[in-house]
């Protein structure tokens, strides 16, 4: 069958390994993918840290920080946040939050756990490959880490570390901690090629018998699209963070206007890499939800094959929109037009994709566990972030609104509902799968109202502070006379963001408690079609003590002709319950 590599792979091929091959130095995706958990976890911490100093510093400015007293000088002066660690601050919560937190969370744990089993493979194609990417992304973690102890502090030039700022360490002070930050995310970048590799050639050539291309879960595809879209966008960035180094280090001047260098050539290569990014971390969030909504409305996912070439056509999509970050960057201003209208475009196929799925929901008998709490939240959250996405993509009302609070309230409702609503859907999804329990209800759903409204109240009136005219990446809003009147939503939207993150700490106690003390699960909690709930839970070292067969497509609930309302892919029709 599809299957080239037949005959290494339907052995059962087992020998007993140590604790350190077993959970350190393994080659296993399932653990591969519980380690990349355990790395994203740890930065979702650091990084929502990072955003209550931020957001403390904005209602509250120069007051000392509750709870933060311990930081050392320079970093903060008795809970003090100083303006140079202001900055500090915001370039490492975006870059933990996109880089460190939503791909290894988003690709990297999903990606790796569910491929294999999904498709009815044993592991990756590569697995060795495999082990080395989570290693290089460690690496890549503990540069980061490094980079904020270096004389001269840590990377300030925010997530996007545009020149000239970026480009002389003279311009921040910074210098070794710019530096380090450019190899950390290299690093990064290198360890998500590797995993994107893996993506595509195990979902090409290691499926299961029967397992054709368009009987894939949904997510699958939304992974390797993923995985392409990311592997195409990167190459140029890696080529200008390169270019980037040798202004810093060797005094090159590629971006530096006074030897004749190009700022805005920077802006266009981390937004042609930049914008592809934000599918990259979306498909995969979208993914989760295409599996969970079937199961929970017990319906066949609506439009199955139109929602793949949806997805082709967004991801092509992606390549041309770029230049919509730089309207008011000093590009031509003919450019303008040509780039609000291809993204504008952009949306057609995400709305085709989002009513899909409302049509998934018509009618079907919905029930409403934590994962769909989650799913759901996640399609209502995007929605205004898309939806705002159009407003900010069309250049006359983006030359008002760039850099202002309206921007940043945009892009979180898109990135936390793709990496914490989808994020959090799916960890309640497949934690049964992963680790054998089920995670407790009650404490799941306290945790999903808590977020649902939290979120809103913290990031919704960041569009009134927009409007009203306040610029992101300002350590003080008060020295703005223009600015004070809106202190007040400034003061409102810490409270919330303080109480947001606490209240993550429900999922915290619940994850934990679910590890040891929660129901045993057993193979199928959610009665679904997929192959990964057809073996055990947590599966076996070498996935299927049988590789299956597969005999349909992914989403066969509630057929009148069968007599329970599901239908896995691996089981042949069965005579007595054939019509
Ligand atoms: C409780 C959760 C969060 C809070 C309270 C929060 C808050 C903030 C605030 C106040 C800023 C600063 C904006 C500025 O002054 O320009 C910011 C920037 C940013 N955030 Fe978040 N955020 C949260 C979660 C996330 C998540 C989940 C992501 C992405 C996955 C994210 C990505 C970013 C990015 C990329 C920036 C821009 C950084 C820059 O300007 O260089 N944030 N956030
Ligand atoms: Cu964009």
């Amino acid at each position: 069958m599809s299957n080239i590599l037949g005959d290494v792979t339907q052995g059962t091929y087992h020998e007993e390994k140590g604790f350190w091959r077993t959970y350190v130095f393994s080659t296993d995706h399932k653990v591969i993918a519980k380690q990349y958990l355990a790395l994203s976890l740890f930065w979702a911490v650091l990084g929502g840290f990072a955003a209550y100093l931020i957001r403390w510093q904005l209602a509250y400015p120069e007051t000392a920080a509750p709870g933060a007293s311990w930081i050392p000088e320079p970093f903060m002066y008795e809970g003090v946040v100083p303006p140079e660690f202001y900055n500090v601050l915001i370039t490492m919560h975006g870059t933990i939050m996109v880089f460190f937190v939503a791909m290894p969370l988003l690709l990297a744990v999903f990606g790796n756990y569910l491929i294999p089993l999904m498709i009815g493979a044993r592991d990756m194609a590569f697995p060795r490959l495999n082990m080395l990417s989570v290693w290089v992304f460690t690496l890549a973690s503990l540069v980061l880490l490094i980079s904020l102890f270096v004389p001269g502090g840590a990377a300030s030039a925010g997530w996007t570390g545009y020149p000239p700022l970026s480009a002389k360490a003279i311009y921040t002070g910074v210098n070794w901690g710019m530096n380090l930050w450019i190899v950390a995310i290299a690093l990064e970048f290198a360890a998500f090629l590797m995993g994107g590799i893996n993506f595509l050639t195990t979902t090409l050539n290691m499926r299961a018998p029967g397992m054709t291309l368009f009987r894939l879960p949904l997510i699958v595809w939304m992974q390797i699209t993923a995985g392409v879209v990311f592997m195409l966008s990167v190459g140029p960035l890696i080529a200008g963070a390169v270019m980037l180094l040798l202004d810093r280090v060797i005094g090159t001047t590629f971006y530096v206007p006074e030897g004749g260098g190009q700022p805005l050539l920077w802006q266009h290569l981390f937004w042609f890499f930049g914008h592809p990014e934000v599918y990259v971390i979306l498909l995969p969030a979208l993914g989760i939800i295409l599996e969970i909504l079937p199961v929970f409305s017990r319906k066949p996912i609506f439009g199955y094959r139109p929602i793949i070439y949806s997805t082709i056509v967004a991801g092509i999509l992606s390549f041309i929109v770029w230049a919509h970050h730089q309207y008011v960057s000093g590009i031509d201003p003919r450019l303008a037009m040509p780039f609000s209208i291809t993204t504008i475009l952009i949306s057609v196929p995400f709305a085709l994709i989002v009513f899909a799925l409302i049509a998934t929901l018509w009618k079907g008998s919905i029930s409403f566990p934590t994962p769909m709490l989650f799913a759901l939240g996640t399609l209502g959250v995007f929605l205004i972030g898309g939806l705002t996405g159009i407003f900010v993509g069309s250049a006359p009302v983006d030359i008002y609104f760039h850099d202002t609070y309206f921007v940043v309230a945009h892009f979180h409702y898109t990135l936390f509902s793709a990496v914490f609503f989808g994020g959090f859907a799916g960890l309640y999804f497949w934690f049964p799968k992963m680790f054998g329990r089920m995670m407790n209800e009650t404490l799941g759903k306290i945790h999903f109202v808590l977020t649902f409204i939290l979120f809103n109240t913290t990031f919704f009136p960041m569009f009134f502070l927009g409007i009203g005219g306040m610029m992101r990446r300002i350590a003080n809003p008060m020295q703005y006379e223009f600015l004070q009147p809106l202190q007040p939503i400034n003061v409102f939207i810490t409270g919330s963001a303080i109480l947001l993150l606490i209240s993550q700490g429900i999922f915290a106690i619940n994850f934990f408690w679910s590890l040891f003390r929660g129901r045993i699960a057993g193979p199928n909690p959610w009665q679904a079609n997929t192959l990964e709930w057809s073996t055990s839970s947590p599966p076996p070292h070498e996935n299927f003590h049988k590789i299956p067969t597969v005999y349909r497509g992914p989403y066969e609930y509630s057929l009148p002709e069968t007599a329970e309302d599901w239908l896995p892919q691996n089981q042949p029709e069965l005579e007595e319950v054939k019509k």
